[in-house]
């Protein structure tokens, strides 16, 4: 059956990887999936035809014949429960890694979209200057515990699965940044992520969308 996710037409972030089309196509990819890809413009991402996919009018979805799903979680965990590359076959070590891609979208992603927001789309209000370091430090805090958990672990929780997947995802987007760096071994973490053969297949097809003529 086909599958057929959506994209933006261009990328706010001009291929860096940022968008979340991109931890869609990597699971597609470590699951050895085929996929279509549909692009959209942000005036398309808001109207019927879309808003019919997406109640929020974002990207990505993910169509595969009658299913139509939005949310890059569970459109991971879906992909996920059908094929054996992303989670474990142990009940309770599958339970721990859902549990990790729950804590990437729902504990870490929250405070680096904080920051985001904080420097790209407030970085000109007058608060901002005391603002900042706040959110910064709270992120730090929260890195922090998420690098102490790792250790000097590959992954999370034994072997790659979906919570790697998602955690490296929400961690790329603090690059820009530079916090990342402030903490080498999430930074390591990142950088085993981003060395696996089917995240650069994803990086590559959508890099080769953004930078197309
Ligand atoms: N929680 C959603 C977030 C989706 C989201 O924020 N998508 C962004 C692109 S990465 C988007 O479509 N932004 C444009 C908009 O909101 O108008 C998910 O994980 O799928």
């Amino acid at each position: 059956m086909t599958i057929t996710i959506t994209a933006f037409e261009r990328s706010p972030d001009g291929g860096q990887g940022l968008a979340r089309d991109t931890r869609v196509r990597w699971a597609l990819e470590e699951a050895g999936l085929p996929y279509e890809v549909r692009l959209v413009s942000f005036q398309a991402m808001k109207e019927a035809a879309h808003l019919a996919l997406h109640p929020f009018g974002q990207i990505p979805t993910y169509e595969e014949g009658d299913l139509v799903l939005f949310e890059t979680g569970a459109i991971v965990l879906h992909i996920a429960e059908h094929h054996p590359s992303l989670l474990p076959a142990d009940a309770n070590a599958r339970a721990r890694a859902v549990t990790w891609m729950f804590a990437a979208l729902n504990t870490v992603e929250p405070p680096i979209l904080e920051l985001v927001t904080a420097r790209l789309f407030e970085g000109d209000r007058p608060w901002t200057a005391e603002r900042l370091p706040l959110v910064a430090d709270r992120l730090r805090a929260r890195l922090n515990q998420l690098a102490v958990r790792l250790g000097d672990g590959d992954w999370l929780d034994g072997g790659f699965s979906a919570g790697d997947l998602l955690m490296v995802s929400v961690l790329l987007r603090l690059r820009p940044s530079g916090l990342l760096n402030e903490f080498p071994g999430l930074a390591a973490y990142v950088a085993r992520g981003e060395a696996r053969p089917a995240y650069q297949r994803a990086f590559a097809a959508q890099l080769a969308i953004n930078t197309a003529p």
